[in-house]
């Protein structure tokens, strides 16, 4: 077993039962051109998560542990998303809309896909799905139950939107969440801060908060592959 600092307590976990969840780190969320900017948005705020995840991405896959990506998109034909969602608010673009990087929010264009800096390795999964959450109408549980996953270490964008739904989601599952507060961003600073407060609050009703730079710390001791 192996600890780390956190809120509201030590976070602990076994590292062959632990997963690293990335979620949505995706161009049409972080580069200028695609959904996020289209809601009005200034992508430049999520940027500062990119240097410490793949940092930590480094050492998670150097420790053995499973590293499962998601992505936030819809079938081209738009089946998959709901009215509710097409047609809420007044972005700019509407998913489905082509922008620079292809169309909005589609699965197979250029600005769905993941930034480059963070990009899957072979044998990575990456889940694609259509909502917030990372469990609903998606492979997620099964992935997770057939690797016997039981801890998530939850990194991606937006830490109110889609960290907090697939949060909210695993903690009723039974899963026991770490968030790393220095790998997660939000398009709005106060946000950032109340979200990660909000996970940790009450005796952790959520999960654990922690930084990065101390679960590398906490990874580097040995290797899931030097000790199994
Ligand atoms: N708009 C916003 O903050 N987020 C999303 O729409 N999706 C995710 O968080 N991935």
């Amino acid at each position: 077993m192996r600890s780390v600092d956190a809120r509201p307590s030590p976070y602990t976990f076994d590292p062959a039962t632990t997963a690293l969840l990335v979620i949505d780190m995706q161009r049409d969320f972080l580069e200028p051109g695609g959904f996020g900017e289209s809601l009005g948005n200034d992508v430049a705020e999520l940027r500062r998560t990119i240097p410490p995840l793949a940092a930590l991405l480094t050492a998670v896959r150097a420790a053995g542990l499973t590293v499962i990506h998601t992505r936030e998109g819809h079938r081209p034909d738009l089946s998959d998303c709901p009215p509710a969602k097409l047609h809420r608010g007044a972005p700019s673009k509407r998913i489905g809309d082509p922008g620079p990087n292809g169309r909005i929010l589609i699965r197979g264009e250029y600005g769905h896909d993941i930034i480059d800096e963070l990009r899957p390795v072979a044998g990575e999964p990456v889940v694609d799905k259509p909502g917030k959450g990372a469990f609903y109408d998606t492979e997620l549980e099964s992935l997770l139950a057939e690797r016997g996953i039981r801890s998530l270490l939850v990194t991606g964008v937006t830490t109110e939107v889609c960290v907090h739904t697939t949060v909210r989601e695993a903690n009723d599952r039974g899963y026991e969440c770490l968030v790393l507060a220095d790998c997660v961003g939000s398009y709005f600073p106060e946000f950032q801060r109340i979200g990660l407060d909000m996970i940790a609050a009450q005796g952790g009703i959520f999960g654990w908060v922690g930084d990065s730079a101390d679960l590398r710390h906490a990874l580097h001791t040995t290797s899931v592959l030097q000790s199994s």
